[in-house]
């Protein structure tokens, strides 16, 4: 494992650079802090997420059983926030090396669609999406992009109470995003962890499926988390600032030969 400092080395950046570079197939996963910059609070840490209830407490569907009203608030709350942010310099770099990397899977655990927002297309997201609404009872179900819904959100098909299309603690994965999950992670030669504290599972096992098929692990958080130990380079920083840097050393240079 590579760890160094406060400040992300050059050094550093280069080692990771030169494994994304000679990769056939990458794979990452994301967790909160790569929107920490655009303004979304993270699940753990120092605050709280939502007037000091943690996600343990809201996220559940025993919570929801109990007490709907405000599970719906804190989830109309964070619908709110997320209709003004936008995607911040991580996402965009992530997007980007899609389109450089000969193969790339993204796996998220965000349910804030900034991936999406920033442009990326393979998106495999582990925890559903914030702006997807289902009724509880029956089969409907649909998207709200950007839509205000009321405080205590009904199905108009049989009147039981909708819920946030999101996964809480306890329930099953969706089936098909954990199998193209661990396809990719299965398949890939390097893979890139990015602001996840790497506490939830099935997520924080999937660097140890990817190490378990021989490939490099790469964290970027600027905190370490379970997961630095057995990672094969940390770089402590914000993704925000460390994605550009590593996407910097990925494109072609105007000046180098061949790019005319
Ligand atoms: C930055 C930064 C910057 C800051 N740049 N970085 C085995 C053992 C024990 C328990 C279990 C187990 N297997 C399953 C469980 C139960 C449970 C679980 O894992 N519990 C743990 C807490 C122990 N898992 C489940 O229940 C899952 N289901 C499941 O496994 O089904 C089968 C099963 C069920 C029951 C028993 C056994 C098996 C479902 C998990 C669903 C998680 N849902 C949530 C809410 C989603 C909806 C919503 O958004 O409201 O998902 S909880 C919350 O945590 C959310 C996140 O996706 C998830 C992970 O959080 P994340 O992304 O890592 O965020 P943070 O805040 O924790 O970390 C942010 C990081 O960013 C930090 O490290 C910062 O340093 C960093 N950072 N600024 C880069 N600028
Ligand atoms: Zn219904």
């Amino acid at each position: 494992m590579v760890r160094q400092g406060e400040l992300v080395d050059e050094q550093l950046l280069d080692q990771a650079a030169d494994r994304l570079r000679r990769a056939e197939h990458v794979c990452v996963l994301t967790g909160a802090g790569v929107s920490a910059e655009s303004g979304v609070p993270t699940f753990r840490g120092a605050h709280g997420l939502w007037k000091g209830f943690r996600a343990e407490q809201l996220a559940t569907p025993e919570a929801f059983a109990s007490d709907p009203p405000l599970v719906w608030k804190f989830y109309n709350w964070r619908r709110e926030l997320l209709a003004d942010v936008r995607p911040n310099p991580g996402h965009t770099a992530l997007a980007r090396m899609e389109t450089i990397l000969p193969r790339f899977d993204l796996i998220t655990q965000n349910v804030d669609g900034l991936h999406q927002a920033a442009g990326s297309r393979n998106v495999i997201e582990l925890h559903g999406n914030l702006w997807h609404v289902r009724c509880v009872a029956c089969s409907y179900q649909r998207q709200v992009v950007g839509e205000k819904l009321p405080a205590e959100p009904r199905c108009p098909h049989c009147g039981d109470w909708l819920r946030p299309g999101v996964v809480w603690f306890g329930e099953l994965l969706p089936t098909d995003a954990l199998d193209a999950a661990r396809r990719a992670t299965d398949a890939c030669d390097v893979m890139l962890v990015v602001g996840t504290s790497a506490v939830v599972q099935p997520a924080a096992l999937m660097a140890d499926w990817a190490r378990q098929h021989g490939a490099a692990v790469i964290e970027i958080n600027p905190e370490a988390t379970p997961l630095s130990s057995r990672a094969t380079i940390c770089l402590p920083g914000a993704s925000g600032q460390v994605l550009p840097r590593l996407l910097d050393r990925l494109q072609p240079r105007a000046d180098s030969p061949g790019t005319g």
